[in-house]
C-alpha cells in the first residue's frame, strides 16, 4: 500500500488530495514539524532532504511534489486524477507544476526558511520583505496567462489542480489578498467543495 509523510499545512496537502482523488489504498502518516520530527533519525531514512512530502511506494520512496503527483496521475490514469497519455498535455501539467515547486514555493519559502540563503538575521528580515510582492507577481502570471479554466489545464481536472489550491491557500498569510486574482480564487473556492478535499482537510485539521 501506498504511505505518504506529509505535515498539515505543507506542499504535501497537494500530494494528499491527488491520492484521495484517485482512489487508491493509502496510509498517511503526520511529521510534526514543531517536534522537528523531519530531522528525526526515522524520517531521514525516509527522505534524506527532511522535507515532506515523501511517498513510500512497492519500487521505492518518491519525492518532490511534481514527481509524485506525476506517479499518482501515470499509476491511476482513470480517476479523476489521471493524466493524459499524449506528450504535450502532460508536459503542460509538468510545466505548470514545476513552475509552482520551483518558482512560487520557493518565493514563498523566504518568509519562514529565509536561513536557507542567509545567516545575518538583518538578510533574513529583509528577505521576508520580498514575498508579499514576489507571491503577488507569481499568482499575476498565473491568473493572467497560465490559468486556463475552468481548472488549471482547461476542461479536464489534473494533478495540477491539489497542487494549485495548496499553494493558493497559502497567500493570506504571505500578506496577499487571493480575491486579487478572480480566476485563481474562484477555482480555490470551487476545490473546497470537492469530496476528495473535504476529506483530506477534515483529516489534517486538528
Ligand atoms: N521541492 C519540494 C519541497 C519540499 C519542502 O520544502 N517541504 C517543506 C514543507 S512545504 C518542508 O518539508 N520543510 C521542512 C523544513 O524545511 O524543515 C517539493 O515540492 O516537494
Amino acid at each position: 500500500m501506498l504511505k505518504l509523510y506529509s505535515t498539515p499545512g505543507t506542499c504535501s496537502l497537494a500530494s494528499h488530495i491527488a491520492l484521495e482523488e484517485s482512489g487508491a489504498a493509502y496510509e498517511a502518516e503526520s511529521i510534526d514539524f514543531a517536534k522537528q520530527q523531519q530531522r528525526s533519525a526515522d524520517f531521514l531514512r525516509v527522505n534524506p532532504k527532511g522535507r515532506v512530502p515523501a511517498l513510500v511506494t512497492d519500487r521505492g520512496i518518491i519525492t518532490e511534489s511534481p514527481a509524485i503527483l506525476a506517479y499518482i496521475g501515470q499509476s491511476f490514469p482513470d480517476s479523476a486524477i489521471g493524466v493524459p497519455k499524449d506528450p504535450f498535455e502532460f508536459a503542460r501539467i509538468q510545466s505548470f507544476n514545476a513552475y509552482l515547486c520551483s518558482t512560487v514555493h520557493v518565493a514563498h519559502a523566504h518568509k519562514r526558511r529565509g536561513s536557507r540563503w542567509a545567516d545575518d538575521p538583518a538578510a533574513i528580515e529583509v528577505m521576508t520583505l520580498k514575498v508579499a510582492g514576489n507571491m503577488g507577481d507569481c499568482f499575476e502570471l498565473i491568473e493572467n496567462t497560465m490559468f486556463s479554466g475552468p481548472w488549471v489545464m482547461g476542461e479536464t481536472y489534473s494533478v495540477a489542480d491539489p497542487y494549485l489550491f495548496t499553494l493558493t491557500g497559502w497567500l493570506e498569510g504571505d500578506g496577499v489578498d487571493p480575491a486579487r486574482f478572480p480566476k485563481v480564487f474562484d477555482h480555490f473556492q470551487r476545490m473546497t467543495e470537492r469530496p476528495a478535499v473535504k476529506k483530506v482537510l477534515a483529516a489534517v485539521t486538528v
